[in-house]
């Protein structure tokens, strides 16, 4: 069966005599496979041959090796009807596949010999491919991790999204301010997606609705623009168990029956040009914003595209094998990831009734029996609302169900409460000439989840509390988790093979086992191995950032990292404020005793969002003093990581000593870069925010620096008032210097430069308490300092991070999902028909 197959890398990491014999053909047949590929792909043999094409020749052969799994994989979930589930979402934030895929098949270790053999390095192969940046930030990451870890746990899922012909933008830095340009990451072909057409589906758009009524009424669609999407499917391998399940993303292209109709191909050239254009332009860029939220028609159209082929594709291959549609919840589930998806709702609502001739109720159950969501955010300008016109006018049969679920929704709620108007206001999907979708997915899934504990009760208690008290059954708290293979053994191998070394390999199939590790927590030659190679992935780092950025960072400095999307919440504000008031006293007392630290800062800045993008060129302005500021002995230095995604997070993680985690109490719903840094071995100094309290809560208080107002002070003040940032710029010197040094003095850049920050704060009266709470964050600072000082209470603080990591292991969070929400049991059944030697 799947979990007892011996894997190549078992073979090799374990390796008997019988073992090293057939990892040496493997690895022959290996390098066999992919010279020939070279050649047959490029016409070119190993010395006339590029980095890229030896990249893309190896792609291809590691792509030869998962389509036999994928293949058998499809074929036994259609052979067993077992029940799937499909995970859509907007934002897939990928990274890059070559490692991951060669981890989770177990060939890496071959590989990489048969590669080191040839004189090709697979690190610098690994490079050449793009980053696939098909999301903003946590939402789309959770949802890659989630792919790979539902593959792992033999859980039969798979992604829907929108393969955007541009994903997240990539971002220069010029002259300290940041750039945004086009993120081309398809210009040299994707080596993992398999392009679909005979699998397309129509979707429209606009036109009207005409009813017909002959004994049932018709809803007749007209006049409607029609899009055709093609899915381009991306296999996604799960870890050492032949499963590979698939990612599908959708593209949008012409329908030619349009042209044709139309007539745009009888020589309206301008007008072709134009209607292709506008079809393309629905899957052509990812949507840069993680938080506020534009009305642009051509989110909405994204949306709806994204969905409508989703839900058609499943239902189409759901009727290939069942006779019954009444049945499909018990084969399908369907996990939207916010409310981007959530016009799945009315989609799989105009399907049942409109294609499968069901009545309402019926296809109402059906249809809140398959759905289910997550929320991710309760900040108000990321609610998700769409003028009624808008729906109207580009969904109209969509928006007939909409308006049909929330008129039967508030008669239920008239039932409940009579002539409570404000109250049954308040929880409309259609409410104030907006259609509300957070509504709109509460009330259409029958379970719906926040991911962290504290934010499910932020959602219980306030932001959902209608909803909860209406349908307390519904709500659950399933914290997020993150990948471990990816954010651990693979970024950092040589400490998940000192692990393997300690504990045994168990840890990996179940991370929670990584807590065995607290019984060398004080043992002096463990404590030092991990040290050395928390030393050695900084030399990494120092290296890339010596050659990129031209600083010279002292690795026996704390690497203090903040990277994540630069927003007001996050608080990268407040971190510099530290920072400036450091070197502050370091001015007045050179000789201070502080241990040298390197912040590094790393993150995009939405390309509307004034205020982040000047804490972007605040953050260099200050690089630019402290870096080149001689009196103060390298004692600080200030690094931005440009550009930040998920291969630069790959190399930053593994070197942190100090995670910064500061958002604001109650605004960070939980965080996923908390997990990764801690799974490295990184101390967090951090609120008690989302998952940060939870990781307070396994590691204890004595392996965390914990600071700052609570998420329950906050939204008092943010109820009652009560706090007014003056008072503590009248109050606190500290504060008072380095808020007046934004605008006056520090910097040469003048006055008007940081303003807007300094206005921010008390003008604006620090809406994110900055400096309410920076007198707590400066004393948390302290602390570091003085714990990293002691190398035994650091190195075990450090130890005790990994140990309880596995508590954020994406695969655990997985199993929550499957048992509690989907219905859907691991599937340790599928066999695999290939022979060993084939991998
Ligand atoms: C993040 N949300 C949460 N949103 O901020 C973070 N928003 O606390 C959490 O850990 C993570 O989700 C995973 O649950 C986002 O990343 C977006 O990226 C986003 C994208 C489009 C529109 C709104």
């Amino acid at each position: 069966s799947v979990v007892e197959t011996e894997t190549a890398l078992d073979r090799i990491s374990f390796g008997n005599e019988v073992g090293e014999l057939k990892s040496h053909t493997e690895k022959e047949r290996f390098k066999a496979d992919f010279l020939d590929r070279l050649k047959s792909l490029h016409g070119k043999t190993l010395a006339t041959s590029s980095d890229w094409e030896k990249y893309s020749a190896l792609a291809s052969v590691v792509r030869d090796y998962i389509s036999k799994d994928w293949i058998a994989t499809k074929q036994h979930y259609t052979d067993t009807s077992i029940k799937q589930v499909y995970y859509f979402s907007i934002e897939f934030l990928l990274g890059r596949l070559l490692g991951s895929n060669l981890l989770n098949l177990g060939i890496k270790d071959i590989c990489l010999q048969a590669l080191d053999e040839l004189g090709v390095n697979l690190a610098q192969m690994e490079a050449q491919e793009e980053d696939a940046g098909l999301g903003n930030g946590g939402l789309g990451r959770l949802a890659a991790c989630y792919l790979d870890s539902m593959a792992s746990e033999h859980i039969p899922g798979h992604g829907c999204g929108i393969r955007y012909r541009y994903g997240l933008f990539e971002q220069k830095i010029v002259n300290g301010y940041q750039q945004e340009y086009p993120d081309n990451w398809l210009k040299n072909g994707y080596p993992w997606e398999y392009r679909r057409p005979d699998e397309a589906v129509e979707v429209k758009f606009g036109g009207n609705i005409r009813m017909q009524i002959n004994g049932k009424t018709e809803y007749i669609h007209e006049n409607y623009e029609s899009v055709m999407a093609i899915p381009y499917d991306v296999p996604v391998v799960g870890y050492h168990n032949h499963i590979v399940n698939t990612l599908r993303l959708w593209s949008a292209e012409v329908k030619l029956q349009q042209l044709v109709c139309s007539g745009l191909s009888r020589g309206d050239c301008q007008g072709t040009i134009e209607y292709t254009q506008t079809v393309q332009n629905i899957s052509n860029i990812l949507y840069p914003d993680d938080s506020s939220y534009e009305g642009k028609v051509l989110r909405l159209k994204q949306q709806y595209f994204m969905v409508s082929a989703g839900v058609q594709s499943i239902i189409r291959s759901y009727k290939a094998v069942n006779t019954d549609i009444g049945q499909l919840f018990n084969h399908i589930a369907i996990h939207i990831n916010d409310t981007h998806p959530a016009l799945a709702i009315p989609e799989l609502m105009r399907i049942l009734m409109d294609e499968e001739r069901l009545g309402w109720n019926e296809a109402w159950d059906i249809t809140t029996k398959t759905i289910s969501y997550t929320n991710h955010t309760i900040l108000p300008e990321a609610m998700e609302k769409w003028p009624v016109e808008m729906v109207k006018t580009l969904l109209p049969r969509i928006f007939m169900i909409i308006n049909e679920i929330n008129e039967r929704y508030c008669r239920e709620l008239w039932g409940k409460y009579p002539g409570e108007w404000e109250h049954i206001h308040h929880m409309a999907m259609i409410a104030d000439e907006q259609v509300h979708m957070a509504h709109l997915a509460v009330v259409g899934s029958h379970s719906v989840n926040g991911v962290a504990k504290l934010h499910t009760q932020i959602l219980k208690e306030q932001v959902m509390a209608d909803f909860y008290h209406f349908s307390p059954a519904k709500f659950r708290n399933i914290t997020n988790g993150v990948t471990h293979r990816r954010w651990f053994m693979l970024s950092n191998p040589s400490l998940a093979a000192l692990i393997n070394d300690k504990i045994g390999p168990h840890w990996i199939e179940y991370p929670c086992d990584m807590a065995q590790l607290m019984r060398y927590a004080n043992d002096a030659g463990f404590q030092q191995d991990v040290a050395k190679i928390k030393f050695q992935n900084k030399l990494k780092l120092i290296q890339h950032i010596k050659e990129k950025y031209s600083v010279n960072v002292d690795v026996n400095s704390i690497f203090d990292v903040h990277v994540k999307r630069i927003h007001a919440y996050k608080r990268q504000l407040m971190n510099v404020l530290h920072i400036m008031d450091l070197y502050n006293r370091l001015k007045d007392s050179p000789s201070l005793d502080i241990t040298p630290r390197t912040f590094i800062f790393g993150g995009k800045a939405a390309a509307g969002y004034f205020e982040a993008k000047r804490t972007i060129k605040l953050i260099h302005a200050l690089a630019d003093v402290v870096n080149n500021d001689k009196t103060i002995r390298d004692k600080i230095k200030v690094v931005f990581m440009e550009n930040y995604n998920v291969s630069l997070a790959e190399l930053i993680i593994p070197a942190a000593d100090v995670s910064e985690q500061i958002p604001t109490a109650s605004k960070e719903a939980c965080g996923t870069g908390n997990m990764k840094l801690m799974m490295n071995g990184a101390v967090t100094i951090g609120t008690l925010d989302g998952a940060n309290i939870e990781i307070r809560d396994v590691v204890g208080d004595e392996n965390i620096i914990i600071f700052g107002l609570t998420a329950q002070e906050v939204l008092n003040y943010y109820r009652h008032g009560g706090y007014n940032s003056w008072d503590i710029y009248n109050s606190d010197m500290r504060i008072r210097t380095v808020t007046e040094q934004l605008i006056n003095g520090l910097f040469p850049q003048g006055r008007e430069e940081f303003k807007v920050l300094y206005d921010s704060l008390l003008y604006h009266n620090d809406r994110y308490f900055m400096l309410k709470d920076f007198a707590s964050y400066v004393e948390a600072q302290n602390l570091i300092d003085s714990r990293y000082k002691d190398h035994k209470v650091w190195s075990k603080m450090c130890i005790a991070n990994i140990a309880y990591s596995g508590r954020f292991a994406g695969d655990r969070v997985f199993t929550e999902y499957a048992m509690d929400i989907w219905g859907v049991r691991p599937d340790v059944s599928v066999r695999c028909d290939c022979s060993e030697d084939e991998f």
